[in-house]
């Protein structure tokens, strides 16, 4: 059971400086969310709508929070969080269509419950992964402190969700810079069915503040005027100076986790305690006392909403139901984007393809006055390839941020900030972290657009790749995990030209970027590369070499291996293809290519078994069967993970294999 010690039933309210009409105007608001509940389950028993995640006896939480904050500040609620999209005026017949999966709701009948975003609202809801919007609170704090505006950020979790890494993360990353956010933990008993005692060791979650140097309160989250009050006086402080605070509400879970799944685990006398300690009741037993409420005026209040209920419900179940369209929904899963072709200037210098990446990082800071770039000892250090070096001095440390080690929250935090219409930039330290940033590029970052056309503005740059020596956990190209991704764009250059024009791209394209940039080409490979900006369109291979004997398809190291192979066998007639862009795929570009050569062997890097080679391979099996001289080959690394020591690495990679497959092919 968890600590009660604050509270004492039943609710003691004090009125303080609040006027009648504002304690109506609370009492309206608490009383909302109860009424639309009340008729939601009734719906739900009556199968109409799909399931319910019950706010009951929690909403002095949402309402008070809802009400201290101006409209124009983002909250980002919870499954349980009715109170704040009814506060904020949502329209109820929007709401009932969102519920019905119909097209007036906000996401086009794809996602379901509070499963949304609205910027009208400035409401940004949650993912069911809980944790992940912690950290785009901090990207949309940082935002208003980078413009300057004295605007505060509020974001919701259950107990439960606190013991995810990205609650720690978010609130480390707000406290070290200052960010105005106040976190919002509910702690309603239970998460699901496991008790508090079950979920953390601490006598209140409040407590967690302190290891992060932050302020915290504890607030009896079933008293309105308290819960209105506090997080009032609060908000205008952390306005006047921004700053993170932790504000943990004690209250209680009524009903099921969801409804289907009852509350048998939950102690009766618990429960009743708490029934006595019902938010909505209290207080108006509290108003009626204080003779604010009369009878009559309940009956009002009441009829008044479920009217409004009832006629918006009607609206919403007059409204057809949501039909499939394939290209509609393909239409949504990326912002669209019209390329802007800038072409390069004569001047050209002979430059790494390090030396093209900072190029473009450093140009399009230049362009795009609202980028911000994030990632481990990226600032004064430069980081640990030297990419951002002296970007401190021209940019200033707004824009270039050192961040603390928590990969998800800060691509949460790159989330946040392009809902705030600005451009971010994370630096993988190396590419291999970004499994523990995975989360939220996969499911918040790649789905936002398709679900409430929310686009993610955020390049993430991945140096990857194995021949450096580097063992299992420095060396990986993991392209794979991310191509599959609808939603998210890859690229993968293999020379410093393309390099530098894709990435300038990438920064100005809208969607979520993951940009794969080879460690062993950084400082090995050299090319002519115009000195000003430039672009180049994502989604188009490059043809290296034309022939029409074999077709080559490969990307980033392999393009190389490829062409040390090509030298020392002294072919001629091989066509090359350097994919460049792996997510879009050039599919016509390796289409016509084969149809051409009839024999194709597409190299990559990555260990066969799931990898884009082999979706290449399914792609020319299904599109150029009648062209085939010979089957379709695959060269990839063996499928271990990637060792370490010289000859391990060697024993690995494909890159000696090249010619013996390249011949094998030939002699088919
Ligand atoms: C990462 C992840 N793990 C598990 C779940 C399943 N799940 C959904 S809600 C929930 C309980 C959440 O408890 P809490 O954060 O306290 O919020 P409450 O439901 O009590 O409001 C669980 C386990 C999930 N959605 N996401």
């Amino acid at each position: 059971m968890q600590s009660n010690s604050i509270i004492k039933s039943p609710i003691k309210f004090e009125r303080k400086s609040l006027s009648s009409v504002q304690l109506l105007d609370l009492y309206v608001a608490l009383l909302k969310p109860r009424l639309i509940e009340e008729k939601m389950l009734i719906l739900l028993r009556q199968g109409k709508v799909s399931k319910w995640f019950s706010g009951i006896g929690q909403e002095a939480i949402s309402v008070g929070v809802a009400k201290a904050l101006n409209m124009d500040e983002y909250i980002l609620p919870m499954h349980r969080n009715l109170g704040v999209f009814t506060t904020r005026k949502v329209p109820l017949n929007r709401l009932f269509s969102q519920w019905q999966g119909k097209q007036n709701g906000f996401t086009k009948g794809r996602d379901r419950s509070f499963h949304f975003g609205t910027q009208e609202y400035k409401i940004i809801g949650m993912i069911s992964h809980l944790g992940p919007q912690l950290g785009v609170a901090d990207g949309i704090a940082l935002a208003h402190k980078l413009k300057k505006e004295n605007k505060l950020t509020a974001v919701f979790t259950g107990e439960g969700g606190t013991s995810e890494g990205d609650f720690h993360e978010a609130l480390n990353i707000a406290s070290v810079w200052d960010l105005p956010v106040m976190f919002c933990i509910e702690n309603n008993g239970y998460g699901l069915s496991t008790p508090t005692t079950e979920q953390y060791r601490c006598k209140d979650l409040a407590d967690r503040a302190k290891g992060y140097g932050m302020e915290s309160l504890i607030i009896d989250g079933n008293n309105i005027i308290d819960v209105y009050t506090k997080v009032s006086e609060i908000a205008e402080s952390i306005r006047e100076n921004p700053r993170p605070v932790l504000l943990e509400f004690k209250t209680f879970r009524m009903r099921g986790h969801e409804e289907a799944s009852g509350t048998k685990y939950i102690p009766e006398e618990l429960m009743q305690f708490w029934e006595q300690k019902d938010p909505l009741k209290n207080f108006r037993q509290f108003l009626q006392d204080e003779n604010i409420l009369t009878e009559d005026q309940e009956i009002h209040f009441k009829d008044e909403i479920k009217a409004e209920i009832d006629l918006n419900l009607k609206e919403a179940n007059e409204e057809t139901l949501t039909e499939f369209s394939k290209t509609k929904e393909l239409n949504d899963v990326y912002q669209e984007f019209v390329y802007q072709e800038v072409n390069p200037d004569t001047n050209t210098e002979n430059i790494r393809f390090i030396d093209a990446i900072a190029q473009a990082v450093k140009q399009s800071m230049h362009r795009h006055n609202s980028l911000v770039l994030m990632g481990q000892d990226i600032a004064e250090y430069g980081g640990v390839f030297k990419i951002t070096e002296r970007l401190l001095e021209d940019f200033g440390k707004d824009r270039v941020r050192n961040t603390p080690i928590c990969e998800s929250a800060i691509v949460g935090t790159a989330m946040g900030l392009s809902i705030s219409g600005m451009k971010a930039m994370v630096e993988m330290q190396f590419g291999d972290f970004v499994s523990s940033g995975f989360n939220p590029i996969v499911n918040y970052l790649a789905k936002s657009n398709y679900r409430w056309n929310q686009n993610a503005d955020v390049v993430i740059r991945m140096p990857c790749g194995a021949g450096v020596g580097a063992g299992p956990f420095h060396s990986q190209t993991n392209e794979a995990w991310f191509t599959k991704v609808p939603g998210l764009k890859v690229i993968y250059p293999a020379f410093p030209y393309d390099a530098k024009g894709l990435l300038n791209t990438a920064f100005n394209d809208p969607n979520p970027i993951l940009f794969f940039e080879h460690k062993a080409l950084y400082r090995s490979i050299r090319q002519e590369v115009p000195v000003d900006y430039y672009t180049l369109p994502l989604g188009k291979a490059s043809v290296i070499k034309e022939g029409e004997k074999i077709t080559i398809i490969t990307y980033g190291a392999g393009v190389h291996w490829a062409l040390d192979a090509i030298n020392e066998m002294k072919l001629e007639n091989v066509e090359l293809i350097d994919l460049r862009s792996l997510q879009p795929l050039d599919k016509e570009a390796i289409i016509n290519s084969v149809k051409k050569t009839g024999k194709v062997l597409v190299l990559t890097e990555d260990s066969i078994f799931g990898s884009l080679a082999s979706e290449i391979s399914a792609i020319i099996s299904e599109e150029c069967f009648e062209y085939l001289d010979a089957p379709v080959m695959r060269l990839g690394s063996a499928e271990t993970p990637i060792p370490f020591a010289v000859a391990l690495e060697e024993g690995y990679l494909p890159k000696t294999k090249v010619k013996e497959k390249i011949q094998q092919l030939i002699d088919y």
